[in-house]
C-alpha cells in the first residue's frame, strides 16, 4: 500500500488531499516538527533531504510534491478528477500553476517567514539591529512581491473556481491548495483568495484528509 510520510503543519497535507480525491488507499507514518519547526531526523531515513512530504508506493521512493502529485495523477488519477485536455489553455494554466506554485510563489512566504524569525530567534542584544535590516528586507522586496503575486493569482481566479477552469480541482490546485491556505491565514490575500480556500476545504475529501492528517494549523475541521 501507498505510504505518505507526513509532517503536520506541512506540504504533505496536500498529497492527502489528492489521494482522498481519487479514493485510493493509503497509509500515514507521522513525524513531529521539532521546536525547531525543522522536521525530525527520522524523516532522513526515507529521503535524503529529510523534509515532507515523501511518499513510498512499492519499490517507488518520491520526495517533492510536484513530482509526487505527478507520479499520483499519472499511476491513480485515470477517468477519476477531470483533468484538462492537452493543447488547450486550462492545460497550460494547470502546467503553470503547478511549476509555479513551489518554484515562485512559495519561495517568496519562505523568504517572508525568515524574515521574521532570524530577529525573533536571535540574542536580545542583537534583535533591534536586526529587525531594522529584516524589515527593509520585508518592505522592500518581500511585501511588493507577495502583493503581486497575490494580484496575479487572484485575477485569473476571479474567473474561475479552480486554476484550469474546470468544475474539479486538477494538479495545481493540489500544488497551490498549501501556500494559498498560508495566503488566506495570514490575510494576505483578499475575498478571491479566501472564497478559493473555503471551496477547497469544503470538499469532503479534504475533510477527510484532515482528519486523517491530524494537527495542520491552515484548517480546521
Ligand atoms: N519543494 C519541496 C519543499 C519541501 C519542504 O521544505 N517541506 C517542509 C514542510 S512544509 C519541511 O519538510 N520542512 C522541515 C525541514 O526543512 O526540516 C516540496 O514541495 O516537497
Amino acid at each position: 500500500m501507498l505510504t505518505v510520510h507526513h509532517l503536520n503543519d506541512s506540504r504533505s497535507q496536500r498529497i492527502l488531499w489528492l489521494l482522498e480525491e481519487l479514493e485510493v488507499p493509503y497509509e500515514i507514518k507521522k513525524y513531529q516538527r521539532l521546536p525547531t519547526l525543522l522536521a525530525p531526523p527520522e524523516l532522513l531515513a526515507v529521503s535524503s533531504l529529510g523534509k515532507a512530504p515523501v511518499i513510498t508506493d512499492g519499490e517507488v521512493n518520491l520526495a517533492e510534491s510536484g513530482a509526487i502529485i505527478e507520479y499520483i495523477m499519472r499511476k491513480y488519477g485515470k477517468g477519476k478528477l477531470a483533468q484538462p485536455e492537452e493543447g488547450t489553455q486550462a492545460a497550460l494554466d494547470d502546467l503553470y500553476y503547478l511549476h509555479y506554485a513551489e518554484g515562485t510563489l512559495m519561495p517568496i512566504f519562505v523568504l517572508g517567514f525568515i524574515c521574521n524569525i532570524v530577529p525573533e530567534r536571535a540574542p536580545w542584544f542583537m534583535r533591534w539591529f536586526l529587525n531594522m535590516i529584516f524589515g527593509q528586507l520585508r518592505a522592500q522586496i518581500v511585501e511588493p512581491e507577495v502583493k503581486k503575486n497575490i494580484n496575479m493569482i487572484e485575477s485569473h481566479l476571479s474567473k474561475r473556481d479552480w486554476l484550469a477552469g474546470g468544475s474539479e480541482p486538477t494538479s495545481a490546485d493540489f500544488l497551490m491548495s498549501y501556500p494559498m491556505e498560508i495566503a488566506d491565514l495570514y490575510k494576505l490575500g483578499g475575498p478571491v483568495t479566501h472564497a478559493y480556500v473555503k471551496r477547497m476545504q469544503a470538499r469532503p475529501a479534504y475533510k477527510r484528509a484532515l482528519e486523517r492528517g491530524g494537527e495542520y494549523s491552515y484548517a480546521k475541521l
